[in-house]
């Protein structure tokens, strides 16, 4: 049997902003329940709710106070129970985002660590007298000194979210806990968070840099670390089909493979290709391809270019919609698991902000403090803010016209899109050339083709700017055709029996020798191979 997490399309959901369901402003459970019905006819199967447990939110909600509850900005735990229900009911199955690396400063486990040098919770964390020079991924040093004890604690993230030590067995034990309470709550599986920082190196060597960049060597990816994972992925996997996915810190494709795999976690997010900053049709392809090689059999990679961590693809990619559907295309047809970041569905755009005031992100409040401190003018720290700041894919989902805050406050180098109004769920939802119904049309075609879900490449190719692939379960091929550039294309030897199913262009087409492809256009066709 085939695991259902291979054949799914995942969407992931920013608790706070995907839909208020009391009218407080913040998205919850009642609200993601009312729109159960949305996600079902958009065609996903699977969904990733980021971390909804109760949270001082200094980095919203990856800082854990108490892992047995939810939040009481996101409802209650009948709440949450009802909405696994409902999800389940429509067949659509949950993930939970899983921050095992570190707990809020505000965890009982942090309170009593910090009490006094012998309490039993002293080494539940990490304790140094000296700081060494391991630098945050926000910024700054990772290590905040604590006056109780007159020691440094090890925060890889915010000085609120501290790192746990993965070598005491009884953090393992009180995480393997959390897992199994959430297991049987029924999740279907979990998101897990920076899985590769749960070890830092023991000799606590200084990192190298490069220029003014530092090297995280010795305080992720250590040794040991797989095995940490193996035994995570054995524990869960006792449960049967519940599904892991990591968050590997890392876009280093080397680094991605040795992190799943049967003995290990189902998948990992393929930054390698998901994070390309700019587009780069080539690089895409690139990433396709070297990924396929550098995989063995039981591993599969994940398709995904936006996050609550990242710029919007639209955005990043320079805000063209042919462009975001051949994107959508691809994620969509290529071979792997794919993740759909909510809203991108209907084309949302990153927000910006002209004060600093209105930012919420650490991430981004610390890269401001951080510049005004090295001497930057405001207006230039306003610059970097909004460059760090992951604000900007995490306004709220833009269901009616009501819900659109994105561009009131721009800054002068920023373009307003002139649409961007009509980027709405009502707007889109009955019109045929929406980006909402295109990417219905592609979830359902991948829906109906098995070589869509688990089919092998047959032929993966890159020329002048288009990238094409056939897919084949040796029942069916599915030829996907994605003409990045500004030319036509024609292109021969595809085959016969040939069936057109989806163009971003055109309703149907002859297909005989020679499909021409028009520019900026997305084309997806069929061969029947046997009966
Ligand atoms: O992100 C981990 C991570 O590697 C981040 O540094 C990410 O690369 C960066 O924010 C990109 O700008 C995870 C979560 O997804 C993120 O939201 C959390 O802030 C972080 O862990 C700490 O828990
Ligand atoms: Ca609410």
């Amino acid at each position: 049997m085939t695991k259902w997490w291979k054949q799914s399309v995942f969407y992931e959901i920013y608790m706070p902003s995907f839909k208020d369901g009391n009218g407080d402003g913040i998205g919850d459970f009642a609200g993601i329940s009312s729109k159960l019905d949305y996600l079902k006819d958009l065609g996903v199967n699977g969904l990733w709710l980021t971390p909804f447990y109760p949270s001082p939110k200094v980095d919203n909600g990856y800082d854990i106070a108490d892992y047995y509850e939810i939040d009481s900005d996101y409802g209650t735990m009948a709440d949450f129970e009802v909405f696994i229900k409902e999800a389940h009911q429509r067949g659509i199955r949950v993930i939970a985002d899983l921050v095992l690396n570190h707990t809020s400063s505000a965890h009982p486990w942090f309170q009593e660590s910090k009490s006094s040098k012998d309490h039993p919770k002293r080494d539940w964390y990490l304790w140094r007298n000296e700081p060494n020079n391991w630098e945050s991924f926000f910024g700054g040093s990772a290590w905040e000194y604590d006056e109780t004890t007159g020691q440094y604690y090890y925060h890889a993230f915010a000085k609120e979210q501290v790192d746990l030590n993965w070598t005491n067995p009884e953090v393992k034990k009180a995480m393997f806990d959390v897992m199994k309470f959430w297991l049987e709550k029924e999740v279907d599986g979990f998101r897990l968070d920076v899985i590769n920082f749960l070890k830092v190196n023991d000799s606590y060597q200084d990192n190298p840099y490069v220029g003014e960049e530092q090297t995280h060597l010795y305080d992720k990816d250590q040794e040991g670390i797989l095995t940490t994972i193996e035994e995570i992925a054995a524990f869960v996997h006792q449960y049967p089909d519940k599904f892991l996915v990591g968050e590997v810190g890392s876009e280093d494709l080397e680094i991605l493979k040795r992190y799943s795999g049967l003995e290990s976690l189902d998948v990992v997010f393929n930054f390698n290709i998901g994070s390309v900053e700019t587009f780069d049709s080539e690089r895409i392809f690139r990433g396709l391809v070297a990924t396929e090689e550098a995989y063995r059999e039981d591993q599969i990679p994940t398709l995904f270019f936006s996050s609550h961590d990242m710029s919007r693809f639209i955005s990043r990619f320079g805000g063209d919609l042919d462009r975001a559907k051949l994107v959508a295309a691809l994620m969509l047809t290529a071979k792997g698991v794919p993740f759909i970041y909510f809203g991108d569905e209907i084309g949302m755009r990153d927000w910006v902000t002209d004060d600093i005031n209105k930012m919420k992100d650490v991430q981004g409040l610390m890269g401001y403090k951080l510049a005004l401190e090295s001497g930057k003018t405001s207006e230039e720290a306003l610059r970097v803010a909004n460059e760090k700041s992951r604000d900007k894919s995490r306004t709220p989902m833009q269901w009616d016209e009501s819900e659109f805050v994105g561009f009131s406050d721009v800054p002068p180098w920023i373009t307003v899109p002139d649409d961007a109004l009509e980027v709405n769920v009502a707007d889109q939802l009955d019109d045929p050339d929406s980006m909402l119904s295109f990417y219905k049309s592609l979830l359902g075609l991948r829906g109906e083709h098995a070589s869509l879900q688990v089919g092998d490449y047959e032929f993966l190719r890159y020329e002048d700017g288009m990238i094409s692939f056939g897919r084949t379960d040796g029942i069916e091929k599915v030829i996907v055709l994605l003409n990045f550039s500004d030319v036509v294309r024609v292109v021969d030897g595809l085959g016969e029996n040939l069936e057109f199913l989806l163009s971003t262009k055109r309703n149907d087409l002859e297909l005989g020798e020679g499909i021409t492809v028009f520019e900026n256009e997305a084309l997806i066709i069929k061969e029947v191979l046997s009966r």
